[in-house]
């Protein structure tokens, strides 16, 4: 508690005189009863108390991220100790600033403190309970987690093996090649998780302890409240953009797995039952890239292997991020300051443990931008830049905000930018930058394009879909500590349609081998983000004045869409999201028809070959 902060608080500590003290000093004769009621707080002490709560909390974030920057790149105890204390030091503020928030609500007040008072309401991701053991103690566990995750290794079936991180794991996924060492992979990594349920659960009480002491009725309906809409009303619209898309994922879905028990056999791969799981070439089936040789509509029509180019043209990790920034500078942003150049992390470091897990870093809140990735050189990775580039580019327009609006309008926009951005890495345009030479576009070479974009943004949709349903239900209580591994499988086989290579029992934890689970990362966002980019791509297209089909359009150095783009950035949280949104695209809804739209040519394709198959499983 600092002055600046809580100069309602103090003054009326200052009131109480000393009678606790053994040998006070004598009071003043007490004040004549007022005639009016006694003066609460005012709108004036309310917008004070919003300025203060702006800075203290640029600093506490500031500290935050250098320490949590560290951490994530150098995993040590000493350096999760020190991510601890400064997450503690956050929560502790946060648990005593949002009450107090809460004591200026009937207040006539501006409308840039109503809303910093509303967004810190929703502020947290994990609140602590305002007892400082509980606060430290769930401090801890966020950071341990966090860091099991990081440097987690499988070393064979009796732990004796070659031990092998994520990343190579991942690897023997994505080749695909025999079933027995893909199953050993999944389970491998799947099993580093186990040990991580205890202090998930208690993680999950003690953040409901803290929603709960905040007035909401746990962690979930804490998330479910930072969009500018009533929780039940987002829970609907996330029900609503769902069912948009579901057609068009089951489609995909229907014709892959015929492709995949056509390759391993109608006896591992059955065409009534969900895809197994650990076929589809990425460790949570949440991105069937790895798949596209497979399934490719012509697969003797040449299409665009990024992976391929870039190891052609001996294109490193740092010139990766080069042609990223190349993207958004050509739209009329700014280059990356020299700092991000010098401090973000590329690739894996030799000798010592990190998290892998892609991130992007607002590391000061002043400009110290940062990226975290270990590149390897595929065309995911390619991706993956511009996403993280999106971030930064968010943090690069708001930071001048007070920090209650350096958000993006709402967590679904950030996940976004980059992926809009990355959906203008059209062969057109990867011509454009000497990639390739040249790019095919009859109608083959368009469908095979198509594939491979769906297979990573049209199969991710029910796995982003679901992965915060278990979350909500874990948080609400719905699923017991007893259920959590097989509410997971249930939710996987229900809207994904895919199924564990083998048996799980709860003796394993496997929502904790996805990063966002020990990250207490809430992951709606990046459904939002699935549905939004391509909002934004058609907006942004229709701005550069891109006429035909949404799949042709890029971007790329179109100098009016980069306005609108910017403008969107600056406004970081100042607005409520549908604001945002109706200035970028003029409508308020968020909306699947875009997505529905640009997948179009291959939506009809897939109807043709799916004719008369029996799609869908048991
Ligand atoms: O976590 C991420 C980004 C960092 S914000 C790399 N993504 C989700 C995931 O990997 O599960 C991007 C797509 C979905
Ligand atoms: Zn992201």
């Amino acid at each position: 508690m600092t002055p600046r902060i809580f100069p309602l608080l103090l003054a009326v500590a200052a009131a109480g005189c000393a009678t606790a003290n053994p040998t006070p000093a004598p009071c003043p004769e007490p004040p004549a009863p007022e005639v009016t009621a006694p003066a609460g707080p005012t709108a004036a002490d309310a917008k004070a108390f919003a300025d203060a709560a702006n800075v203290r909390l640029r600093e506490l974030l500031a500290r935050l991220e250098t320490t949590g920057y560290i951490a994530a790149t150098y995993i040590t105890p000493d350096t999760e100790r020190a991510a601890a204390w400064a997450e503690s030091d956050l929560m502790a503020f946060l648990s005593e600033a949002i009450p107090k928030a809460a004591s200026f609500r009937d207040l006539d007040l501006d409308p840039d403190t109503r809303r910093f008072l509303q967004l810190l309401r929703t502020k947290p991701t994990l609140p602590a309970p305002a007892d400082a053991k509980l606060r430290d103690e769930l401090a801890g566990i966020s950071s341990r987690l966090a860091g099991h995750y990081g440097a987690a290794k499988y070393c064979g079936p009796d732990g004796k093996g070659k031990c092998r991180d994520l990343d190579e794991l991942s690897n023997v996924l994505h080749a695909g090649k025999k079933w027995d060492d893909l199953v050993d992979a999944w389970v491998g990594w799947h099993g580093t998780a186990a040990e991580t349920r205890g202090d998930y659960q208690r993680l999950v009480e003690l953040g409901n302890q803290g929603a709960r002491e905040l007035g909401f009725a746990d962690l979930g309906a804490l998330w479910r409240s930072g969009y500018d809409m009533p929780a039940d009303d987002f829970a609907a619209e996330v029900d609503r953009l769902w069912n948009q898309v579901k057609p068009l994922y089951e489609k995909l879905h229907c014709y892959v797995r015929r492709r995949l028990s056509e390759q391993w056999g109608a006896d591992k791969v059955p065409l009534d039952q969900p895809i197994p799981s650990h076929l589809v070439g990425n460790m949570w089936a949440q991105d069937w890239g790895a798949l596209y040789p497979l399934v490719a509509p012509y697969p003797k029509v040449a299409s665009l292997d990024v992976t391929r180019a870039i190891a052609k043209k001996k294109v490193d990790a740092k010139a990766m991020v080069k042609y990223g920034e190349g993207f958004f500078t050509s739209l009329g942003m700014p280059a990356l300051p020299q700092t991000f150049w010098e401090r973000s992390q590329f690739v894996r470091p030799a000798g010592r443990e990190v998290i892998c897990h892609a991130s992007a870093w607002d590391t000061d809140h002043k400009g110290d931008v940062r990226i975290k990735m270990c590149i390897q050189g595929t065309a995911d990775d390619f991706v993956t830049v511009h996403h993280e580039l999106g971030h930064v580019y968010y943090y690069l327009a708001y930071d001048r905000l007070p920090e209650l609006y350096a958000e993006g309008a709402n967590d679904g926009f950030h996940e976004a930018i980059g992926d809009a951005v990355a959906l203008s890495v059209t062969p057109g345009y990867l011509v454009d930058v000497g990639l390739f030479p040249k790019a095919p576009n009859d109608d083959k070479a368009v469908l095979n394009e198509q594939m491979r974009r769906a297979l990573d943004k049209v199969a991710f949709l029910p796995f982003g879909r679901l992965i915060d349903q278990w979350r909500w239900d874990v948080f609400s209580g719905k699923t017991p500590p007893s259920d959590y591994t097989g509410a997971w499988w249930r939710l996987k086989h229900d809207i994904q349609g895919v199924a564990p290579p083998v048996a799980r029992t709860e003796a394993d934890f496997d929502p904790g081998a996805k990063f966002h689970i020990p990250g207490n990362t809430p992951y709606m966002r990046y459904f939002l983000a699935a549905i939004l980019q391509f909002q934004f791509h058609r907006a942004l297209c229709k701005a550069a004045g891109h006429e035909g089909p949404l799949y042709t359009c890029s971007i790329f150095k179109n100098a009016e869409a980069g306005e609108r783009f910017w403008a969107l950035l600056q406004m970081g949280a100042s607005r409520p999201w549908q604001d945002a949104l109706e200035a970028l695209t003029g409508e308020r809804q968020m909306d699947a028809t875009a997505i529905l739209d640009y997948f179009a040519p291959l939506s009809a394709w897939l109807d043709a070959q799916n004719a008369g198959q029996q799609c869908g499983w048991q």
